[in-house]
């Protein structure tokens, strides 16, 4: 999840396959994925490699009835020990919401959250966090009214906001981007471009990589400073070893089949 700091990644939600999984949602880096016990290994390997580095990490049940349950990312904002429940984007994805609630509300004892109303949508795979500076997508799953909530959230702890619009060949704003620590931004050349992020605080970076790794721009930083990447993206792991950065790689092909990429497979809390 892309909205705690690096130094908040101590426990993680995770949320098992269903059997359904071939049924997920896929339009664009995926063509529908195929093989759900290679997908269940794939989320084994994301596990294992969480908590090899110091991450606890709790698994939910699946929901046989949501193909994309997996994706938790979507389903809950957390902010500074701060909930949103968002309205997902997608109609077919809101029922999900209730047992990652459930078991975040219980966790994170006394836990302030909100939710959305009318018409507000929003993706929590939609926002990416650099230190106290939030961007938000403005997506096919998240739109205006879903970015007041989550503007209301963070005007709490008075944090920025700035809202980038996400181009048609994209899912999310964490689909093509990420924050592997708390001062870079892995963003593709033919997705956005400099004037998106605007001016980033001083000694923050926009690292740009060859649009044909885009998907490899979703990473996944830890506290002991190495860096889950997806296997198979060269200039992403370069990029990252040229600025003293270990690379854990995670064979994500049957997940990004379903579109999904290392973030949106967990909700840090
Ligand atoms: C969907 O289309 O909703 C899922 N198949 C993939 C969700 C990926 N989530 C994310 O990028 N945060």
């Amino acid at each position: 999840m892309a909205t705690v700091r690096l130094d908040q990644k101590k426990r993680a939600i995770v949320r098992d396959i269903p059997s359904s999984y071939t049924k997920a949602l896929a339009r664009f880096f995926g063509t529908g994925p195929t093989n759900v016990d290679l997908a269940r290994q794939q989320q084994l390997a994301y596990v294992h490699a969480l908590e090899a580095n110091g991450v606890a990490v709790h698994r939910l049940d699946a929901d046989e009835a949501h193909p994309d349950c997996m994706f938790v990312e979507d389903q809950a904002v957390v902010v500074d020990g701060h909930m949103l429940l968002p309205t997902p984007g997608h109609p077919s994805r809101v029922a999900e919401q209730p047992p990652i609630a459930d078991f975040l509300m219980q966790a994170l004892e006394g836990v302030q959250t909100c939710t959305m109303g009318g018409e507000a949508r929003m993706d929590g795979g939609d926002i990416i966090r650099l230190g106290n500076l939030f961007f938000v997508g403005r997506s096919s799953r998240t739109n205006d009214l879903g970015i007041v909530s989550l503007q209301s959230l963070l005007d709490f702890f008075g944090y920025e906001l700035r809202v980038i619009d996400i181009p048609d060949h994209a899912l999310h704003l964490t689909s093509i981007c990420s924050t592997p620590t708390d001062t870079m931004v892995l963003v593709p050349e033919g997705y956005l471009s400099p004037s998106d992020f605007g001016q980033l605080p001083t000694g923050c970076e926009l690292i740009w990589i060859p649009s044909e790794e885009a998907y490899g721009c979703n990473t996944i930083g830890l506290p002991n400073g190495k860096v889950m990447v997806a296997e198979g993206y060269p200039a992403v792991k370069k990029a990252l070893h040229d600025r003293g950065l270990e690379t854990i790689e995670i064979d994500m092909s049957e997940i990004r089949a379903a579109d999904g990429s290392l973030t949106c497979c967990s909700i840090f809390y």
